[in-house]
């Protein structure tokens, strides 16, 4: 999962649940990544993981640009 420009590449990503999300951080701007249940430092580079256990549809978004959204689907394993 890229962080980039204003974007999450890709936006939506489909994973089984107990598998970990990286996001990196490929640009040069900062910003985070904030769900329901996770909430990674602001920052301007470096990686974020978490682990997606729930079923469903998780969205997230950066707190500093809030047109920045993405989803991560959890699917059954
Ligand atoms: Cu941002």
């Amino acid at each position: 999962m890229g962080v980039i420009g204003n974007d999450f590449a890709p936006a939506s990503l489909e994973v089984t649940a107990g598998e970990t999300v990286t996001w990196v951080w490929e640009g040069s701007a900062r910003h985070d990544v904030v769900g329901d249940d996770f909430r990674s430092e602001v920052q301007r580079a470096g990686t974020y993981r978490h682990t997606f256990v729930g079923e469903g549809a998780h969205h997230y978004a950066c707190t500093l640009h809030p047109e920045m959204k993405g989803t991560v689907v959890v699917s059954a394993p």
